[in-house]
Parts: structure tokens; C-alpha cells; sequence
């Protein structure tokens, strides 16, 4: 018999609270405007909410530096109001996912603000410190902000280790004290009655800086299953790690049930195929839709039983998915639907990105007074200095900057969306006078009605969640088409992933239609001429 959990059967929907709902106009998303839109999402029908930190923080990366696990960031509210969006949350039937991000704190934590303070301080090696090596940085570590990975602190002589902003200083997992201190922070959230945790760069904490060794180090997996044993392993408790690099093999080390560790992970290896291979995320080129196909087919055939996937297309880190792989001119709507389609037909646990779920698009910027991100703002600096033209620098942060997520959420047409009735924190982008929840819930055609279908099949029909994976490879290279098997049925998902008409050719018996996005069209036996973007998922006949 295999063990089925609650998060094998839900999707997830990711709230990016700065940018969701503000209740008191402030112009800063807050938990009582999460509270507000529940109702909404339990409508949209998610079992979870993945809530990215909420926690006491300076934000300069907004809020991905905690000062504080045990406290709420001011802006958005007080622990009272914390526990009241569990609760409501829950009477919904809906879970709250925390973030943890404990790779690093922020440089205001207590704990660094003591281990700061005197090499003899009993904190100090909760962090990573460093003498300099002739009189420079202890080695060539660099920061995923650029630049390096090591900064001097005067009042005592060393270096210290952050692997993201200099505000970040990375925590020292060699430290049994340091980990039993994160175990009771987490078990601290765990009393409160949440229903897991979203591990930010999980993939990090192994990490042996002397060797320049960061990402999957040797203790890591260790770590994990202590960490397991002493905090949610006596919970069934949703974990999700965030893993850069996994291959399947290595998510089958964190995730294969008999390993104690985590319950899935995020692997972002579709993510990375619009960039030139071996240079960084700003550097562009097309995606080529054969490569899609292998990567997914890879993950949704090679993990089996021995773990268990995600399927995302977007989070607060990327570029709005209709934006970068759908488009979002004429077929905003029908590509929209076809990417929600093809994802969530697949196996593991869906994620929906606040917005995802109305077709939300990239908002594009031209000058250096529109960037928010901590990220984009050090890599417009970073490719001035080497040269390149601010053009050019544009054109990558308009594809793939992090601000493109994070604009507010559009609730209605009105000024600032809904969003707010004060000056929006990030402006907001201004289709919201035709892309927004109210149009978007009056209109039985919208994207939103889909995301909701497509929730409510994964309810109904166990296939969605159990059902095995083949690809179709006798297609044409723009149609991405693949079965699902349970039980003796079988179902038919097929996408074309182009704005151009494609030929599909049906070989089965269809019994009937489960979703699809051109509503006057069926997928026949035989040829098929697919319009821009069609996608349909057919119940094959005996
Ligand atoms: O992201 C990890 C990470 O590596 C990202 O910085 C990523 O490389 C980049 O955003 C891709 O555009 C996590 C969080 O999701 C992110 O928001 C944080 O900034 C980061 O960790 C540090 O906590
Ligand atoms: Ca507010």
C-alpha cells in the first residue's frame, strides 16, 4: 500500500504578502488584507498558502532578511493577526506554508548583532567569519547579488560569509547550538497549528566555504534528517525545499519517503532554458520547445515513487510566465490557459503565483528609478561598469527581473487596482484597467475559471494526482502532448505551445472532454488543426 499524504492532493497558492492586499493604506500589503481575499481563494479552491516572509525584517530583500523569526514585520501586521489568518485560513480548509529562510538572518539579527560584537561573543560562530588572507578576502565566493561573497567587518578583523546581500550573513550550520536554535524557531511556528514550510535555498546550508563548496555540501542531507527528526517529522507536515541545482537523483534524496526529509522540492530546470547555457539568468535566448519537453518528461518519469515533484511556472523570484513563454498581446487569454493546463495536468503538487491565476503580465520599466529589486539594481551597475548599454541592460531586466512578479495585485480597474487607497509600494501595472480579479470573476471565459477547473479535477479525479506519465514524441515540435494512465483509464493532454495553427494527429477513441481553452472545439480521431495555443485534455475511449 502506498502512503498518501493531504500535499500530494492540493495546490498551493503563493502569496507575496508586500504586494497582495493592503487593509489600511500604507501602501504595503498586510495579513489583514490576506484575511480579506481568503474568501477569494477558497473560491479558487487551493488547500494551501504559501505565505513568502512575513517576519520582523529591515527588507533589503524584502523580508528574505529576518531580524526576528519570532515577530511580525510592522508593516504587515502583529502576531495576533498572524494567528487569526491561520485560524480563518483553516476554518477555509486552507493550510499556511511558511517560509524559512535560515541559510542566513539579516545582519540585524540579535544573533548577529552579539557574534558582531567581539570574537569571544558566544554567538560568533553561528555565523561563518574569516581571517583575511594577505590582507584580502578569504577566497573567490561570490555573492548571487555579484560581487564578492565575503565582507570585512573593522571592529573585528575578519570577514564574514553572505552568499546574497551584505545585509545577509550566511548562518553556520556546523553549529549544533545554531541548528538547535532554528529547530525551536520552527517548532515555535509548528505549536502554532501551521501546515509547513517552503525552505528558501535549502540547497545552501551544507555548504564548506574553505573549499568553495556551496550548493548540495556533504552534510547537507544530514542536516535535513536531523532537522526532521526534531521538528515536523512527528507532524504530516507539507516541506519544500528550494533546490537550484537538483537533478532527479538528488531530489530523490530529499524527498523519497524513506529518507525522512522533505516532501518534494522545487527544481528549476525548465526555468533555466531561455538562457545562454553557462552564463546568468540575464543573458536571453529563445526557448526552444523540444527542450521543454525533455526536461519535463525527464522529472515526471524519473522520480516514480522514490519522490515527489512540484509544478511551477512562477514565484516572486521570476518573470510572469504568460509574459515570458505564453504571450501576452493577442492570445494573452488563450496562452494563459494553455500553460495552466499543461502544468497542472501533470503529476506532483501544483504552485499558482498570486495573479498567475488572471493572466498578470511583466510590467515593463526604462529607467533606474523604476527598479526595486536588490538583485536587478546591482546587475544594472555590475553591466554598466562592463559596457553594456543601458538598452541592453533593459532588455534582460524587463525579461527576467524579480519586480515583474512582485507589482501589486490587481483586484479591480480602479486607481492603484484595488490594491490599495494609499501610494502602492511598487507601482502598479497599468492594464489593470482590463487584467483584474473583479472582470476576471464576472467573466465565465476567464483564465481564473480555468485555474479553478483545473483545482476542483484534481479533487475529483485521483489520475490528476496518481496517474502515470508518457509523452507523446510523434508530434510536431511546437505541440507538447503527453497521457496520463490510472487504473485502466487514460487521459490525453495536448498543447500547442505556438501563436501559429499546428497538426495534431489523434489516433484514439475520445470518450469525452475535461477542459480545454477554445470552447466551440473538440479534439476529434484523426486530424486535428489546433488553433494558437489550444489546449485540450481528453478522456480516451476503450
Ligand atoms: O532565492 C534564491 C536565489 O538564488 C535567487 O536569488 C535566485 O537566484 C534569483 O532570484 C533568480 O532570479 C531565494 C528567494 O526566493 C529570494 O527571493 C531571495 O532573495 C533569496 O533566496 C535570498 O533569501
Ligand atoms: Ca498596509
Amino acid at each position: 500500500m502506498k502512503q498518501t499524504h493531504w500535499w500530494q492532493e492540493v495546490v498551493v497558492y503563493q502569496i507575496y504578502p508586500r504586494s497582495f492586499k493592503d487593509s489600511n493604506g500604507d501602501g504595503i500589503g498586510d495579513l489583514n488584507g490576506i484575511i480579506e481575499k481568503l474568501d477569494y481563494l477558497e473560491k479558487l479552491g487551493i488547500g494551501a498558502i504559501w505565505l513568502s516572509p512575513v517576519y520582523q525584517s529591515p527588507n533589503d530583500d524584502n523580508g528574505y532578511d529576518i531580524s526576528d523569526y519570532e515577530a511580525i514585520m510592522d508593516e504587515f501586521g502583529t502576531m495576533a493577526e498572524m494567528d487569526l489568518l491561520i485560524a480563518e485560513a483553516k476554518k477555509r480548509g486552507i493550510q499556511i506554508i511558511m517560509d524559512l529562510v535560515v541559510n542566513h538572518t539579516s545582519d540585524e539579527h540579535a544573533w548577529f548583532v552579539e557574534a558582531k560584537s567581539s570574537i569571544d561573543s558566544k554567538y560568533r560562530d553561528f555565523y561563518v567569519w574569516r581571517k583575511p588572507v594577505n590582507g584580502q578576502v578569504p577566497n573567490n565566493l561570490q555573492s548571487t547579488f555579484l560581487g564578492p561573497a565575503w565582507e570585512f567587518d573593522e571592529t573585528t578583523g575578519e570577514y564574514y560569509l553572505h552568499l546574497f546581500s551584505k545585509k545577509q550573513p550566511d548562518l553556520n550550520w556546523e553549529n549544533p547550538e545554531m541548528r538547535q536554535a532554528v529547530y525551536d524557531m520552527m517548532n515555535f511556528w509548528i505549536d502554532k497549528g501551521i501546515g509547513g514550510f517552503r525552505m528558501d535555498v535549502i540547497d545552501l546550508v551544507g555548504k564548506i566555504p574553505d573549499q568553495e563548496i556551496t550548493g548540495n555540501g556533504p552534510k547537507l542531507h544530514e542536516y535535513l534528517q536531523e532537522m526532521n527528526q526534531q521538528t515536523f517529522g512527528k507532524h504530516d507536515l507539507l516541506t519544500v525545499g528550494e533546490t537550484w541545482g537538483a537533478t532527479p537523483e538528488i531530489a530523490k534524496l530529499y524527498s523519497h519517503p524513506d529518507r525522512k526529509e522533505l516532501s518534494m522540492v522545487f527544481q528549476f530546470e525548465h526555468v533555466g532554458l531561455d538562457e545562454v547555457p553557462g552564463k546568468s539568468k540575464w543573458d536571453l535566448r529563445p526557448l526552444v520547445i523540444q527542450e521543454l519537453k525533455e526536461v519535463f518528461n525527464k522529472w515526471q518519469t524519473e522520480l516514480g515513487n522514490d519522490g515527489w515533484n512540484s509544478l511551477f511556472w512562477n514565484n516572486h523570484d521570476l518573470p510572469r510566465i504568460v509574459s515570458r513563454w505564453g504571450n501576452d498581446q493577442h492570445y494573452r487569454v488563450e496562452s494563459a490557459k494553455m500553460l495552466a493546463i499543461l502544468l497542472h495536468m501533470m503529476k506532483g503538487t501544483p504552485y499558482i503565483y498570486q495573479g498567475e491565476e488572471i493572466g498578470m503580465t511583466n510590467k515593463p520599466i526604462s529607467s533606474y528609478e523604476e527598479i526595486e529589486d536588490i538583485e536587478s539594481r546591482n546587475f544594472y551597475h555590475n553591466r554598466l561598469e562592463k559596457g553594456y548599454s543601458e538598452a541592453e541592460i533593459f532588455t534582460s531586466i524587463n525579461a527576467k527581473g524579480r519586480d515583474n512578479a512582485r507589482t501589486p495585485m490587481q483586484w479591480d480597474a480602479s486607481k492603484h487596482a484595488g490594491f490599495t487607497t494609499g501610494t502602492p509600494w511598487l507601482s502598479v501595472n497599468p492594464n489593470h484597467t482590463e487584467i483584474n480579479v473583479a472582470d476576471a470573476l464576472a467573466n465565465p471565459d476567464s483564465i481564473f475559471y480555468t485555474y479553478q477547473q483545473l483545482v476542483q479535477l484534481r479533487k475529483d479525479h485521483p489520475l490528476m494526482v496518481w496517474g502515470d506519465f508518457e509523452l507523446l514524441t510523434d508530434t510536431s515540435a511546437e505541440v507538447f502532448a503527453y497521457y496520463r494512465r490510472y487504473q485502466g483509464e487514460t487521459w490525453l493532454v495536448v498543447a500547442n505551445f505556438s501563436d501559429q495553427e499546428q497538426l495534431f494527429t489523434n489516433n484514439h477513441v475520445v470518450d469525452n472532454t475535461i477542459i480545454r481553452n477554445y470552447p466551440q472545439t473538440e479534439l476529434v480521431t484523426g486530424d486535428n488543426h489546433l488553433a494558437p495555443y489550444a489546449a485540450f485534455v481528453v478522456k480516451l475511449g476503450a
